[in-house]
């Protein structure tokens, strides 16, 4: 559905269904309900490599187009987002190195996510308690002390930083300058002063760890500097805009699902003398729920023609993605909840927990008002 992929990209999509179906469908519910990371499943997928599926193979990784990697996260993420959201978060981490790195910091970088040197997490480190929707407002700092950067700070909702062994890390080098004075930086997991604080218990995405990162007088050599000084935040942006459209991803994987789900249960079900799929009520709800997946992921597929026909603007189609499939994959799990009535309700059913992933979607990469602001920014222009 939706893309054209061809053999060899439907090859690398197959390998994925299958891995979710054996390895993450037979626990997904109990992780969910414990709120216990899937850990078993992690390790054979960063060994198989669907953690490092964008790393360029000229640094160890997959190289897949970003069609291939939609396709998979939408398999993944309908088997469970939480999933999705720990083995995709690696290449939202790699994204700035990957704009602005130098060659060197690319292969450095990509060996911890390949497993060559770390253990295949990588963590993206920008948001901050006072700093969500405010990107710019954070006040996490970095210092010059002879050819070292010292990072003070505390960054939240980081996904994967319990267990990540590299991160990114945004911070301010220069106070006075707002947006142009935050700088990025690449910081491993075993630097002194580097330590891992409150983990979150979740609504939803259970399986994918979330937890602050706290930077006390952490040190790193000059060379861990990410591209050019003050250039942070358009790094964080630029990552930003290539991120949002695998959000969407998930985003249709959870929608996917929960119409599979309810269709399932529609053809079973019999009320009033047929199955309720033959009653209009549920039909026409069904096609709405089926028309809203099928636009979210064309919008995805919009996203990336345009990025591959080598326009340099896309923030405005990656928002449209996100905050599009966003709003429907709950709006589409909700209905399921609604076909399945009592039994979409219950924990026994698969649907309610489909709810539960589904809202993150609308908050995390950028709240679905953030994707407004950007769409309307445009609009502006
Ligand atoms: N690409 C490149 N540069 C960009 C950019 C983009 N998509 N968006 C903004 N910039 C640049 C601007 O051009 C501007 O540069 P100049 O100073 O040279 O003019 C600079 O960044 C500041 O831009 P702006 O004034 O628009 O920034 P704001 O502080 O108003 O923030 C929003 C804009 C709200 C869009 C931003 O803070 C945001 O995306 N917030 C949500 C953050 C988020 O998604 N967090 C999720 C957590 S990470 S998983």
């Amino acid at each position: 559905m939706g893309y054209i992929l061809n053999e060899e990209q439907m090859e690398l999509v197959n390998l994925a269904k299958k891995f979710a179906e054996q390895e993450v469908k037979p626990i997904a519910a109990e992780c969910d309900r414990e709120g216990k990371l899937p850990m078993e499943a992690y390790r054979k997928g960063v060994e198989i490599g669907f953690n490092a599926l964008e790393i360029p193979e000229e640094y160890g990784g997959a190289g897949a187009d970003y069609y291939t990697i939609a396709a998979v996260m939408e398999e993944f993420a309908k088997v469970d987002a939480g999933f999705a959201t720990g083995i995709g978060a690696s290449s939202l981490a790699l994204k700035p190195v990957l704009i602005a790195g130098t060659p060197e910091q690319k292969k450095y970088f990509a060996d911890f996510i390949t497993g060559d040197k770390g253990n295949g997490f990588a963590a993206f480190g920008l948001t901050e308690p006072d700093a969500g929707s405010d990107a710019a407002a954070g006040k996490t700092i970095a210092v010059k002390d002879g050819d070292e950067w010292v990072i003070n700070g505390r960054k939240c909702f980081i996904t994967n930083a319990g267990l990540a062994s590299i991160f990114v890390i945004f911070a301010i080098t220069d106070k006075t300058r707002g947006t142009r004075g935050i700088s990025a930086f690449i910081v491993e997991r075993d630097r002194p002063g580097l330590s891992i604080g409150k983990e979150e218990d979740k609504m939803g995405i259970r399986l994918s760890n979330t937890a602050d990162v706290i930077l006390e007088d952490v040190r790193v050599p000059e060379d861990h500097l990410l591209g050019e000084l003050g250039k942070g935040f358009v790094y964080a942006m630029q990552t930003l805009d290539l991120a949002r459209p695998t959000v969407a991803s998930m985003a249709v994987g959870v929608a996917q699902r929960a119409l599979e789900e309810a269709t399932a249960y529609a053809k079973q079900r019999v009320t009033f003398g047929k199955p309720i799929i033959n009653h209009q009520a549920i039909m026409f709800k069904l096609a709405d729920m089926d028309m809203k997946t099928e636009v979210a992921r064309s919008a995805i597929k919009n996203f990336y023609d345009i990025y591959y026909s080598g326009r340099k603007n896309f923030s405005r189609e990656a928002a449209i993605a996100k905050c599009f499939a966003g709003d429907i994959s709950v709006e589409v799990a909700l209905d399921a909840i609604q076909i399945l009535g009592g039994y979409g309700y219950s924990r026994e059913y698969p649907v309610e927990k489909l709810l539960r992933d589904a809202k993150i979607m609308q908050i995390y990469e950028g709240t679905n008002e953030v994707q407004r602001m950007v769409i309307g920014g445009a609009l502006m222009r």
